[in-house]
């Protein structure tokens, strides 16, 4: 097959204009948001373009499917609140583009797919964790973003095009195409990485009620100020995690929100969402009690109480051997002496999908290791091997 690189670029910088914001080539195009919406409605008119039928699902999964059982490429095309237009993007437009150069070549079968909800608006990749039966989907109808939406609701914009769960079993693997999102391929000077394994991850949300007073006449000693014991808990993981943690682990308070968040009023309540990362599981729950118990610990202390949201989490995963050897061998091919096998402290479907099919991923530098971020960018060479390595791996696989 011969894949288009031009077709390819232009490709992903029309997808930028769904949503596109802020300085460079910024994008807002949260799950199911008009942008989103529309976004996978010209998506869907591509994938038909490239031989492929198109087919949401009930959560918003957009597939391009290729006749009979092929392999299965793609990532997402929703977006963080404020994000950069290559995270998640990529590997769709890279995926179509792959898919459309072996229909025209009569090569391999190739499907593509966007899952929906990546980004984590009401759970953690909710789109592929339904898919996969990681999340059933009555629990994730009952997931809520932080206006209070519920994901049930949210979703009802598809209903109108939707059909059922693709079967799995058509496919015989996924391979997810992403930026970095970190600086180590930058900093290097590579052009390509191999994925290892995905970092495993926990998420909730945290509320600690205390008493909202007056700020003027309530002596410090008397208060129940939800603030000050976000802070005391904020400072006191960072000093427990201390003997716990990896160099690679991480963690974030990351969302939070004061009530009534007023200059002359002492908070009554804070809410905030908890998340931390680490490649493995018995880690992951040692920081889960550290969090608990701290949390419990200040709220007693304070006279304030304390209320912890369901956590989300994903476990982490290797990737299948033989996927990971074909984009190894691309790598090599294609950037000599300028890839290297690397682990993923960023989440992504794939973790989901590899509970259905062997999965794989590669990556490409991020400028400056920024995403996440408007100012998130990779330079049109690394984008263009990137497409490369994938475009040889699938040939190599069939
Ligand atoms: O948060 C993540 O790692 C992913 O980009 N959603
Ligand atoms: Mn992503
Ligand atoms: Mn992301």
């Amino acid at each position: 097959m011969k894949v288009n690189e031009d077709r390819f670029l232009k490709d992903l910088h029309d997808l930028r204009e769904f949503g596109a914001a802020g300085v460079g080539k910024g994008v807002v195009r949260p799950a199911f948001s008009k942008d989103d919406v529309a976004a996978r409605k010209w998506l869907a008119t591509r994938m038909s373009e490239a031989g492929l039928t198109p087919h949401v699902d009930p959560v918003g999964n957009l597939f391009g499917l290729a006749d009979g059982p092929s392999l299965l490429l793609g990532s997402h095309s929703d977006s963080q609140p404020e994000g950069g237009w290559l995270d998640g993007a990529l590997g769709v437009i890279a995926a179509l583009e792959v898919a459309r150069a072996s229909h025209e070549a009569s090569g391999p079968k190739v499907s593509v797919v966007s899952f929906e909800d990546e980004e984590g608006r009401f759970g953690v990749t909710t789109g592929s964790a339904v898919w996969s039966g990681q999340l059933p989907l009555e629990e994730a109808d009952e997931l809520t973003d932080h206006a209070g939406v519920t994901f049930s609701a949210a979703r009802a914009c598809f209903a109108e095009m939707a059909g059922d769960f693709v079967d799995p079993t058509r496919f015989s693997g996924f391979i997810e195409m992403h930026i970095e999102q970190g600086p180590v391929l930058d900093t290097a000077n590579e052009q390509i990485g191999v994925v290892s394994d995905i970092v495993g991850i926990r998420d909730m949300r945290i509320t600690c009620d205390g008493q909202q007073n007056h700020a003027g006449t309530t002596p410090m000693h008397l208060r129940q100020d939800a603030f000050q014991a976000l802070s005391a808990f904020n400072t006191a993981i960072n000093t427990r995690f201390r003997n716990v943690v990896t160099p690679t682990t991480v963690w974030t308070i990351g969302h939070v929100t004061l009530h009534p968040n007023a200059s002359s009023i002492v908070p009554g309540r804070a809410t905030f969402s908890m998340q931390w990362r680490d490649a493995e599981v018995d880690r992951l729950d040692r920081l889960n009690t550290i969090i608990r118990e701290t949390a419990s610990e200040i709220a007693e202390k304070t006279g304030l109480r304390v209320r912890f949201g369901p956590m989300l989490g994903l476990d982490p995963v290797a990737m299948d051997m033989r996927l990971r050897t074909a984009l190894e061998q691309a790598a090599k091919a294609t950037a000599p002496e300028k890839w290297r096998v690397m682990p993923s402290g960023a989440l992504h479907d794939a973790t989901n999908v590899a509970r259905l099919m062997p999965v794989a991923m590669l990556f490409v530098p991020s400028i400056n290791g920024i995403s996440h971020a408007f100012e998130e960018d990779t330079a049109e060479p690394d984008l263009v091997a990137g497409l490369h390595v994938l475009a040889r791996a699938v040939s190599n696989l069939t």
